[in-house]
């Protein structure tokens, strides 16, 4: 499925969003497109911002499958219209699979919400950028926990991915500079049962998690199962989990919603924060409230897409982040006098021009 904001002409610039719509993990990709409407509302009603050209966003549903993701971008962009940046993915395992294809088109991506610490690597990812912030940095946030609570025995457990290996090693090495033991280092690949019960055997109280929401619920029924839950035992899991995640039904958990909720009773979430906490202007005007009180009016608001809320913000600010490395990059061809001034711009230079446009952002 695909849909299209804005009209074609031969002075549109065609953005490709790759959005985890269904599928397993994290499926919060319908969260963007209401703040992806009202970004490209707002840039092509400005003035300043690439006149003269109208930016479109078009999408694949890439299920937050690897596999998936890069077919369905591939065909996208064999289809024959020219796309000037690939936007995307939520689903860290998408976009490593789909930046290491994007760039053999030159193509600049820019995610909206991959945390993966390995897309920092420029060399395997060149011409790959986020918006959010590396998942290892969130270790501070956990570690200052340990510290706050007195906690000074942990246990970790993480799904078997490049991904949650790297932040998992990295908390382990800042628990360990905090003296803090590590009782035990828990992997599985896809049912966490055996490991479950490793951990109930350590006698495990404070447990890190590193995983997708559909490994943390077939986790917590495994817990649920061996009697690791109540008063003295604290999970942590990831802050871009679904509001409510455990309550999500799975067809291979036959754990009942309320014995879910007993064991996800006292959860600790951590993640950056997503939302500028100080009501300052953004380069649109808009303060936070601003913003979300626009969100809320408007006619495509969806109630049910509330639980995605920490995605709202970042996918409305990677769009102006597109529309400005786009500006920026019409803005040196022009000056450049380059030959391809004169056409719709080319995709050469957006990678140059992403750190510019971002001067008020963070981007990784
Ligand atoms: N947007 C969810 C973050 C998880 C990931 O990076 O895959």
């Amino acid at each position: 499925m695909n849909i299209c904001y804005g009209s074609e002409a031969n002075t549109t610039l065609r953005l490709l969003g790759l959005l985890p719509m269904s599928g397993q993990g994290w499926i919060g990709g319908e969260a963007v497109l209401l703040p992806v409407k009202m970004a490209l509302h707002d840039i092509n009603n400005d003035p300043h911002i690439l006149p003269g050209y109208n930016l479109t966003y078009n999408y694949i549903d890439s299920m937050c499958t690897e596999g998936v993701a890069v077919y369905r971008m591939f065909r996208e962009l064999q289809a024959g219209l020219p796309y000037h940046m690939v936007l995307g993915d939520g689903c860290s395992t998408c976009s490593a699979a789909t930046a290491q294809v994007s760039y053999l088109w030159n193509l600049t991506q820019l995610s909206y919400g991959s945390s993966s610490p390995i897309l920092s690597d420029r060399k395997r990812f060149p011409k790959f950028f986020r918006i959010v912030t590396p998942e290892q940095k969130v270790n501070e946030a956990r570690i200052q926990l340990m510290r706050k609570f007195d906690w000074n025995k942990v246990a970790t457990i993480h799904q078997a991915l490049e991904f949650f290996s790297v932040v998992t090693d990295d908390f382990v090495r800042r628990a360990s500079d905090l003296n803090v033991t590590i009782i035990t280092q828990e992997i599985f690949v896809h049912d966490p049962m055996s490991r479950v019960k490793n951990l109930k055997e350590h006698d495990a109280r404070i447990i890190m998690t590193a995983m997708y929401e559909d490994r943390a619920r077939a986790v917590l029924c495994a817990a649920y199962k061996v009697g690791l839950y109540g008063a003295k035992i604290v999970w942590v899991f990831a802050g871009w989990f679904s509001r409510t995640f455990w309550l999500v039904k799975q067809d291979d958990i036959d754990c009942t919603p309320e014995q879910m909720a007993l064991v996800a009773e006292g959860a600790f979430f951590t993640s950056a924060v997503h939302f500028n906490p100080i009501e300052e202007r953004g380069i649109h005007g808009m303060t936070v409230s601003e913003f979300l009180d626009r969100y809320y009016k408007d006619p495509d608001y969806n109630p049910d897409l509330e639980i995605y809320k920490v995605a709202f913000g970042q996918s409305y600010d990677h769009i102006w982040i597109a529309a400005l490395a786009l500006h920026c990059t019409d803005t040196e061809l022009r000056r450049r006098d380059s030959p391809t001034a004169s056409h719709p711009i080319h995709t050469l230079c957006v990678r140059c021009c992403v750190h510019d446009a971002s001067v008020n952002k963070d981007v990784f």
